[in-house]
């Protein structure tokens, strides 16, 4: 289970009120399937610290997240601070703030070898710009040119794995930081056709097995199919029930149970129902649902139960 805390796990757009100030000291503006946003968010569960994610709609940002970040982009990371919170931008800033702030047994990078840390950080500049030279352009549309260009760099990176993991024998800064393009390649095979198989990459084929189900990196991963579903739907919301799913699960798990927990389920569940069916509540077999709440606006029925029961939900996004 994640140390993540998370809000409403739904993509704040236009015109949604920002959210309110958070309980923890860190905050991080998120994408659920950016992958720089992951990249900080493999961190965050890797190294076990806690942090309230909110989750952005890029195609449609909210008006005050410009206040916090002039470019629009995220990750961005909020911290709490006596005299007012600061922010951090850009992945790697984030990621390597995270690991110098937060020194535990899980460290990220060498904090007391100069030259090897720069090395491991060329490594990752290196194998990120080898797998992402295409990538943006292949994604918005099928073209063989651009698939060859993946596929002869997966090759070179192959190459560039020498031991266990890219720079020892756990995972460490670089594997953490290019995992978000590798986590999504078996989507990106089924939604291109870029082969990614066990005999062209043996090495990088092992590496990602290992990667997956890593103690500290496993309650990171989306599954492929989930992947596959954002990139042929680019909806930041898809998969949500099952996550809604995973956090009452965790609710029930707990002794004492929180209260609010299946009343909360009850009215997530509606809400992810099509607006149209009005009978949603009773076709799930929950029964006590107000109904007249399935007919109201999707962001102000979000608002409204998340004041009214107050509760947060812990799930691995
Ligand atoms: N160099 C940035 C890239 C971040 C980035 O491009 N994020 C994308 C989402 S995956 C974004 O915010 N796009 C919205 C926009 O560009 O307006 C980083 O490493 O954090």
């Amino acid at each position: 289970m994640t140390n993540m805390q998370v809000g409403d796990p739904h993509a704040l757009s236009k015109g949604s009120t920002p959210p309110p100030e958070s309980a923890s000291t860190l905050r991080l503006y998120s994408g659920r399937f950016c992958p720089y946003a992951a990249r900080v968010r493999l961190v965050l569960n890797a190294k076990n610290i806690k942090c309230e994610v909110v989750n952005i709609d890029l195609k449609n940002k909210p008006e005050w997240y410009y206040e916090k970040n002039a470019l629009g982009k995220v990750p961005l990371l909020e911290i709490k601070g006596p005299s007012g919170p600061s922010f951090i931008s850009e992945s790697l800033i984030i990621a390597e703030y995270l690991d110098d702030q937060y020194h535990d047994d899980f460290p990220l990078l060498p904090n007391d070898a100069p030259l090897e840390r720069a090395q491991q950080k060329m490594l990752l500049e290196i194998i990120y710009s080898k797998i992402t030279a295409q990538w943006h352009p292949l994604m918005v549309k099928e073209d063989t040119a651009k698939k060859a260009v993946l596929i002869k760099a997966l090759g070179e990176v192959e190459q560039l794995l020498r031991g266990e993991y890219f720079a020892g024998e756990k995972p460490g800064f670089v594997d953490l930081c290019v995992w978000p393009w590798f986590e999504r390649l078996p989507a990106v095979e089924l939604f291109r056709g870029v082969p990614f198989t066990p005999t062209d990459y043996p090495k990088l084929t092992e590496w990602s097995e290992k990667m997956r189900v890593h103690p500290r990196i496993r309650d990171s991963i989306f599954s492929t199919e989930l992947m596959l579903e954002f990139f042929q739907t680019r909806n930041p919301d898809v998969g949500l029930l099952s996550v809604i799913l995973a956090t009452f699960n965790f609710w029930t798990s707990q002794n004492p149970k929180p209260a609010a927990a299946a009343n909360a389920l009850e009215l997530e569940m509606i809400i992810l129902m099509p607006s149209n069916n009005t009978n949603s509540g009773a076709s799930v077999g929950f029964t006590g649902v107000p109904m007249e709440i399935a007919a109201k606006d999707t962001a102000e029925k979000y608002a409204n139960i998340h004041r009214v029961l107050g509760y947060q939900q812990r799930h691995p996004v």
